[in-house]
């Protein structure tokens, strides 16, 4: 990991408004990049969705998420699932809607948003290091139900650079989530995707509106730039 002695800042070009970060207290939380969103036959597209609106976030997030190891940035990768015999799923959840498979349902890569199983796992080409920290959450944000807090803590992050799947949903439940507990979420727009391009506009726009009411936006270049030209104080 970075040392926390010496800060190593970077200032990223973001919207509303420029913000400057020292990497040693900020992690990258890549949300949800697992089969079962992103690939044909997972729960995504049992919700009648077009997986293939996501593919255009992977590439940003890979070369973000190289730039983070190089410089051992804590790296998070979270997954949404459940307990194979389905005790945190709400029947809220589990009954909504008419599915063409509901969640716990045998699908081509397993039981559809099942902890264990081929769906839930994540995409290869952003596959988690033995090294960095997995967070199985059972709802759309990362913080509920979930250890993140105290891995947080334990690491002395302050900031968060978010990206993943999809926008509008565990993207931005999260981001509200972290907001709120006082991190600073930087959102990298080119790193999150959603099944409705409107949405994923949208999802973005609220999140820097009124002078960043949950966060800042930046993309993927503006991102590796500041990582690129930190300075190290001290
Ligand atoms: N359906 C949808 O857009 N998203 C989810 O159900 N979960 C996540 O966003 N990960």
């Amino acid at each position: 990991m970075l040392s926390s002695t010496k800060p190593t800042l970077g200032v990223i070009s973001a919207e509303p408004e420029p913000i400057q970060l020292d990497w040693a207290s900020t992690a990258l939380v890549i949300i949800d990049m697992q089969r079962d969103f992103m690939e044909p036959g997972g729960f995504g597209e049992t919700l009648g969705n077009d997986v293939s609106q996501l593919a255009r976030a992977v590439k940003p997030i890979g070369a973000v998420l190289k730039a983070a190891r190089d410089t051992g940035m804590l790296v998070v990768h979270t997954r949404e699932g459940h307990l194979p015999d389905l005790s945190d799923a709400p029947p809220a959840k589990v009954e909504r809607g008419a599915p063409s498979l509901r969640i716990g349902d045998p699908g081509p890569m397993g039981r559809i948003l099942i902890r264990g199983e081929a769906g839930h796992d994540i995409i290869p080409e952003l596959y988690p290091l033995d090294s960095e920290v997995i967070i199985d959450k059972p709802g759309k944000g990362a913080f509920y139900a979930t250890e993140l807090t105290d891995v947080l803590e334990q690491y002395g992050i302050e900031n968060l650079l978010v990206c993943g799947v999809t926008t509008e949903v565990c993207v931005n439940t999260t981001v509200r989530e972290a907001n709120d507990r006082g991190y600073r979420c930087v959102v990298i727009s080119d790193g999150c995707a959603s099944y409705f391009p409107e949405f994923h506009e949208m999802g973005l726009k609220m999140i820097k509106a009124q002078g960043g009411i949950f966060g800042w936006v930046a993309d993927s270049a503006a991102v590796l730039e500041a990582m690129k030209t930190s300075t190290t104080q001290g």
